[in-house]
């Protein structure tokens, strides 16, 4: 499968679900008038491109609309598509320039960061560099296994240290490891998740000041990766950790799996940072470079790769001939699918939660059994120590009733004599 195809599968859903409805939208109208614009920025809005932007593309669109005296409501799709582009184009470049250069991966639990990092190691290594990767998400040892697995299918080194250990440590470690080397490229993994927000900010925080330190001159990246299936979600996260941490660039992933693709927009217009690769799969090659013009296009081509049809159809689809009739969409359909989803999460991490308790209850329970088992037995080795102290003069001369120091020294005085 081609690298178009690719993406253009991945966004399937955000095509059927907004760009789908815009095309029958457009088809609906004869003439081009506010309304039309109204029940546009209405159909952006639901798909995840932000109030602001979709009213700002609005804008764009009618000005495009009246500086080129158009009238058809269907060469408006075009037109989307070329504003689209225009917005999303700047800053998509890596910058890599320097060796070694650094990329520091963060955002939130389960976005995708690790899974990313494998990706984007075998895409270097491919091109020949030499990687290393550090394993800084130090909160869970399963997070350190899991770079450790991505390091090998990529052909990258990995730079570990124990669960719990300091991550800016892991880091400092990774540098010097990458300079020894002659590494390109180090890549750090990074938790998502730690006892409180202010925490996990605080240790990006001193991560970022090891390698201004030890890299000063460096190349350096941090990229956000955001889920993009939380919509809207991920916006409020880009906020987040653009105070603390000093995003370069956003990795857009599960792109596959959502009609939420969107978001794209919203995240570079509201907050003006670049998108500089997507996901759009769980495999070694479902990462790409975000490319403006593609994305636009993957979103107004239809299923036979042909750009959605803009000449009036031959047969309009009616209810009586079988066609469905045109529903815009609504906040309360939106607004149910994202509560779905977010309860399902919810019940999803409930249920983890859970499990993680009963597993603690079952090691406390095991270490108190194992605890009592301990006394026990130091009760019935102090009972037999005490019994050959009273009868030392006829208990055999073991290992036991000989001094060893402590409570039995004194023992040896009283053997000796003078402790009597
Ligand atoms: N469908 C899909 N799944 C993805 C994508 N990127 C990551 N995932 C999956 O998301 C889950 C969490 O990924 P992980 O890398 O562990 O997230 P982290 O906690 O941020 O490190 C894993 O099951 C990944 O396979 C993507 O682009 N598409
Ligand atoms: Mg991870």
């Amino acid at each position: 499968m081609g690298i178009f195809d690719k993406i253009k599968n991945g966004l399937k859903k955000t095509r059927d679900a907004l760009f789908g409805r815009i095309d029958k939208l457009l088809r609906s109208f004869t003439k081009i008038d506010d309304e039309l614009f109204e029940e546009l920025e209405e159909l952006l809005v639901m798909g995840d491109v932000g109030m602001y932007t979709a009213e700002k593309i609005c804008d764009e669109l009618r000005r495009k609309v009246k500086e080129g005296g158009i009238t058809d409501p269907r060469e408006i799709r075009r037109l989307l598509e070329e504003t689209v582009t225009e917005m999303l184009k700047g800053g998509q470049e890596l910058d890599t320039s320097t060796k070694p250069s650094i990329i520091l991966v963060i955002g939130v639990n389960g976005v995708g960061k690790t899974t990313t990092i494998g990706k984007l190691a075998a895409r270097f290594v491919r091109d020949g560099k030499k990687v290393v990767l550090a394993a800084a998400d130090t909160f869970r040892a399963a997070a350190i296994d899991q770079l450790e697995i991505w390091a090998e299918r990529s052909g990258a080194d990995i730079i570990k240290q124990n669960e719990g250990s300091d991550p800016a440590a892991v880091v400092f470690d990774a540098i010097s490891a990458a300079k020894a080397r002659g590494a390109d490229i180090i890549i750090a993994d990074t938790a998502g998740r730690l006892h409180n927000k202010k925490n996990l900010m605080a240790e990006l925080a001193k991560i970022n000041r090891i390698i201004d330190r030890e890299m000063p001159d460096s190349a350096k990246e941090v990229l956000l990766v955001l889920d993009a299936t939380t919509g809207q979600n991920a916006v409020n996260q880009t906020k987040e950790f653009k105070n603390a941490a000093g995003i370069t660039g956003i990795v857009l992933t599960k792109l596959d799996g959502t009609a939420k693709g969107g978001v794209v927009l919203a995240i570079k217009e509201e907050l003006d940072v670049p998108v500089k690769f997507i996901g759009v799969g769980e495999q070694i090659d479902d990462l790409q470079p975000f490319e403006p013009d593609e994305f636009a296009r993957a979103l107004f081509v239809d299923e036979d790769g042909e750009p959605m049809d803009t000449a009036p159809a031959e047969e309009e689809e009616t209810e009586e001939n079988g066609g469905e009739e045109y529903v815009p969409a609504t906040a309360a359909i939106w607004a149910q699918i994202d509560a779905e989803a977010e309860a399902e999460k919810q019940q999803q991490e409930e249920q983890r939660d859970e499990q993680a308790e009963r597993l603690a209850q079952e090691q406390a329970r095991l270490a108190a059994e194992k605890e009592k088992e301990e006394q026990q037995k130091r009760a019935a080795e102090r009972k037999e120590r005490a019994k050959s102290k009273y009868n030392w003069n006829t208990a055999p001369d073991t290992d036991d009733n000989a001094s060893d120091g402590g409570d039995d020294d004194w023992l040896q005085q009283w053997r000796s004599g003078s402790g009597q």
